[in-house]
């Protein structure tokens, strides 16, 4: 219905944030730069095995987190909603999860939910608070790594000829645990378990925003989907499945439509600061300010939203460039927005 919409259509700017224990990796393996996909893909690009990805999972420990701190920024900047991975698809949890222990309070030395603290700080600064949740891709719980086509240039992996042959052998998988379960079995023991308790644990959910919906079955979308009444205000995207179960909004990735190009559908635009998601320590590559603000005001005079992205360091700072940004964009509004 309409009136679940209402905020968001008129929100125009969003906080995206994206973090986990890829963070700890900041882009680099094994001094190998981790050059094509943001550095939340370092799992992936580099091949890493689980069992050496988990421990150093073990060691992440955020201990200069402040969500509040988060929070005011994202507001003073003007945003009024922000999206944070709850899991992105390396399968780690900023939340406490009864249905894998590759989560945050039982891995790592931190120890605590980082969810419970943002939720609470939003409530209290009427910021809208959704969780992106990596519904098909997961490379650490089995079963989530379905098969994959396989993305062979460039591996910065030292080992990328050895690990090569391992995939081509093994359907996209680089790790045997991968595969020691079906798709099912991991849609049902943790995507499943995993959405109901994000959608039940952290008070209103604003958004649910799912992503890269590859070997997605109807089944298994339908399971996710029915449990949005669990909120039943919530808004979605369109990355469930594709073709159907579109969602509420569409997602132009880093680019902004052209009025030729829209077609009445809702959408939201989501950018990052320099090229990657995930903190990447070594991307310098950072747009200018003015730029970004242009990119707001090109997107709002379209009638879309701006999910601007923030990839918080390891131990829980946001990196200044970002801020600096934020800041500056804060600025501006306080002289040229509406509210
Ligand atoms: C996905 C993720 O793989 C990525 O790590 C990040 O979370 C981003 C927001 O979403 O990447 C995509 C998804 C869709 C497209 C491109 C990258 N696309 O439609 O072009």
């Amino acid at each position: 219905n309409q009136d679940r919409l209402q905020w968001w259509k008129e929100a125009r700017f969003g906080l995206f944030i994206h973090w986990g224990v890829y963070a700890q990796w900041g882009g680099v393996y094994h001094g190998h730069q981790q050059a094509r996909y943001g550095a939340e893909w370092i799992m992936n690009r580099s091949k890493i095995p689980v069992q050496e990805y988990q421990d150093t999972a073990r060691s992440f420990n955020p201990i200069n987190y402040n969500p509040e701190s988060w929070v005011l920024l994202a507001k003073n900047a003007g945003m009024k909603y922000i999206i944070i991975t709850a899991k992105h698809h390396d399968g780690f949890a900023l939340f406490k999860s009864q249905a894998s222990n590759f989560n945050v309070v039982d891995f790592t030395a931190y120890g605590k939910d980082l969810l419970k603290p943002l939720a609470e700080a939003c409530r209290k600064h009427g910021i809208k608070l959704g969780f992106y949740y990596s519904q098909a891709q997961d490379w650490n719980n089995p079963g989530g790594t379905a098969a994959r086509k396989l993305m062979r240039e460039g591996w910065p992996n030292p080992d990328s000829v050895k690990v090569d042959a391992y995939t081509a052998a093994h359907n996209g998988h680089w790790d045997p645990i991968q595969y020691s379960k079906s798709f099912e079995q991991y849609i049902d023991s943790v995507a499943v378990p995993q959405v109901r308790e994000i959608l039940s644990n952290y008070g209103d959910v604003a958004v649910l925003w799912w992503d890269t919906p590859v070997g997605m079955t109807d089944e298994a979308a339908q399971k996710l989907h029915d449990l949005l009444k669990l909120q039943p205000n919530i808004i979605t995207n369109d990355r469930l499945k594709r073709p159907n179960f579109l969602g509420d909004s569409k997602t132009p990735e880093q680019s902004i439509p052209t009025r030729e190009e829209l077609d009445g559908s809702n959408w939201e635009t989501c950018m990052t600061m320099n090229g990657s998601w995930g903190y990447k320590s070594w991307d310098h590559n950072w747009k200018s300010t003015e730029t970004l603000i242009h990119n707001l005001i090109d997107i709002a005079s379209k009638g879309g939203n701006y999910l601007l992205n923030i990839g918080p360091k390891p131990d829980g700072t946001i990196p200044e460039e970002s801020i600096e940004r934020l800041k500056q964009i804060g600025e501006w509004m306080a002289v040229n927005g509406e509210a």
